[in-house]
């Protein structure tokens, strides 16, 4: 009896161990804000959920210098924008980065980004049990006014 119950641990044990080994990120309906000629910066929207606790600790892309996570703040009464070291996805909870809100800053694009083009971003999360996990994005480049979309 005692051996069945150490082997059903024994077991119990694998299962939580592939549970964990596949936690899921998922990432929706990513999107970058077009750009003109001049400018050097733009955002990047999208939707993440995870199925285990996890941070979002960084972002990549090849199309600008550095991309960094921003989130809007009143400051006497006016919105200004500050970088967030890294944004806390809690099990099963979409956390939505969107216009106004939230965003991925590019900074230093490499040349404009025009509609209907993709761009790769590579986003990090920590894991609860601090490994990191790289999930490789598709945001596709869309103009100002499809932002509602
Ligand atoms: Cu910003």
């Amino acid at each position: 009896m005692q051996k069945m119950i150490r082997r059903g641990l024994v077991m119990l044990g694998i299962i939580m161990f592939c549970l964990n080994a596949q936690a899921q990120i998922q990432v929706k309906d990513a999107w970058a804000r077009a750009s003109v000629l001049q400018q050097k910066s733009t955002g990047v929207f999208l939707q993440i959920v995870a199925s285990q606790e996890a941070d979002l600790v960084a972002v990549e892309t090849k199309a600008a210098q550095s991309a960094e996570m921003h989130e809007m703040r009143m400051v006497n009464d006016t919105m200004h924008m500050q970088e967030i070291e890294r944004v806390h996805l809690s099990a099963g909870q979409v956390v939505t980065f969107a216009p106004g809100g939230m965003h991925i800053m590019l900074m230093g694009l490499q040349r404009p980004l025009t509609v209907g083009e993709d761009i790769v971003l590579k986003l990090s999360f920590e894991m609860k049990n601090k490994k990191r996990k790289q999930i490789e994005v598709k945001a596709q480049v869309r103009a100002l006014g499809e932002a509602a979309k």
